[in-house]
């Protein structure tokens, strides 16, 4: 059996996955509401495929409780933030889960930590809690990382068919936990030790942050002398050698906006790319607002009760909000203690996140003479008629009306 700790993101689809792939499967998370709504048989986010996925673990006998189960396997999926000072990982929740587990389970367990850390977190939080409990690490308990790499949006068909890596300390371990991935994964599955698992998780995410950090820096020096970036990304494109990323509003989400600052945390000396390249995204939100009120000036919109930011969450066709760059812009216009603009998600017409938060969509359009698409969400696409008329910045470029402004 195993016990998969935190039904998030990651934990809720991996658990998903092993139970209708015929593994024995306990999803434990300490939020009771949580718990409640997956045993009255509804998911507890939007996501492509996902209802059905939960359909089939049901019938694989999917089980969720608030507590640990005492079994031979755990995978931990709980989240890792980051210390906004330091920048270094916050281990906090991975090693309460560890603890956890060490008060239920018996000699010969295998933990398996799916969690994106750093490269040592693992040495340097993990190991020694075992070791204080009393077990020997490799006889009593045996650790492995197992990072993920699945993208929101497309999380079930990347469970099954993403190559993955498995970072153990004993080859065979590594085998076993192996097996139980290969139930459901067809990609190849790397077994390798846990640091260089730890690291290449976290090298994988920088990779994207930094070319995102290129293209939105292009962004910026293309507006300073009014070129076009999209046209010249396209053309630099067809280079053989050359796949640039596109420019945005900014990075949100958990995994892109924050685990590359682990490395900044822990290398400071050396992390120079990576720090400036996070602080561009960061600072990306900050661009757009700076080009809103350039645009709203050359439209004499004076008032920014009359602008509204189309999309909320991190990207396009997710309900996750995390970090993103609309919050991270109307925090920028707090900031400013200008008056907070109006928003819109398609996504979260039930939740409120924002202050001039709109859950109708032509109710928004009725009250706005500008619209900033923030976020690309398909339902955009298929309204681009209700834009006739209005001002529009689109940070993606991907509207086809005549007049449209970019970043
Ligand atoms: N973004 C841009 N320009 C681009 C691509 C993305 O501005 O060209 C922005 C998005 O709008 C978003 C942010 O970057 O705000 C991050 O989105 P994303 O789609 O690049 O990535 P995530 O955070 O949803 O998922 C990433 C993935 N990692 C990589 O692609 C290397 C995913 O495979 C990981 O599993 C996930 O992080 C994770 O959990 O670590």
């Amino acid at each position: 059996m195993v016990n998969v700790i935190g039904l998030g993101y990651i934990g809720l689809p991996t658990a998903l996955m092993m139970a209708s792939h015929g593994v024995e499967v306990v999803g434990t998370d300490y939020n009771k509401n949580l718990v409640e709504t997956l045993n009255a048989g509804h998911t507890t986010f939007k996501e492509d495929g996902l209802d059905a996925l939960f359909q089939e673990a049901l019938k694989g006998g999917v089980r969720f409780s608030t507590e640990y189960q005492k079994t031979d396997m755990y995978i931990l999926s709980v989240p890792t933030p980051y210390d906004k000072f330091s920048k270094k990982v916050d281990a906090c929740f991975v090693v309460d889960a560890v603890k956890s587990v060490l008060k239920v389970c018996e000699k010969g367990t295998t933990v398996v930590i799916e969690s994106t850390v750093s490269p040592g977190t693992i040495d340097r939080y993990v190991r020694p809690i075992i070791e204080e409990s009393g077990f020997i690490i490799g006889e009593d308990i045996h650790l492995v990382h197992a990072p993920e790499r699945i993208i929101p949006g497309n999380m079930v068909n990347e469970l099954l068919h993403n190559n993955r890596t498995i970072g153990c300390d004993n080859k065979e371990i590594g085998e076993k936990v192996k097996q139980y991935y290969a139930s459901f994964c067809r990609g190849e599955i790397v077994v390798t030790d846990i640091r260089s698992a730890e690291m290449s998780k976290v090298v994988e995410n920088t990779f994207r942050a930094v070319n995102i950090a290129f293209a939105n820096e292009l962004s910026r020096i293309c507006r300073h002398d009014n070129m076009d970036v999209y046209e010249i990304i396209r053309i630099c494109n067809m280079h053989p050698r050359v796949n640039i990323l596109q420019p945005g509003p900014g990075v949100g989400g958990h995994c892109i906006s924050v685990d590359p600052w682990f490395l900044v945390g822990d290398y400071p000396q050396l992390a120079k790319v990576i720090d400036e390249s996070m602080k561009t995204n960061d600072s990306q939100p900050t661009f757009v607002l700076n080009r809103i009120y350039e645009i709203m000036k050359e439209n004499g919109i004076t008032d920014n009760r009359r602008v509204g930011l189309y999309g909320l969450t991190y990207k396009e066709n997710v309900d996750d909000f995390r970090e993103s760059p609309t919050l991270q812009l109307l925090e920028a216009q707090e900031r400013h203690l200008a008056r907070p603009l109006k928003c819109y998600d398609p996504f979260l017409e039930n939740v409120k996140i924002a202050e001039n938060q709109y859950s109708d969509f032509d109710e928004f359009l009725e009250e706005t003479d500008m619209v900033v698409i923030m976020v690309k969400h398909d339902h955009i696409g298929m309204n681009w008629d209700k834009l006739k008329g209005k001002v529009v910045l689109d940070c993606f470029n991907i509207c086809p009306l005549e007049g449209v402004y970019h970043i």
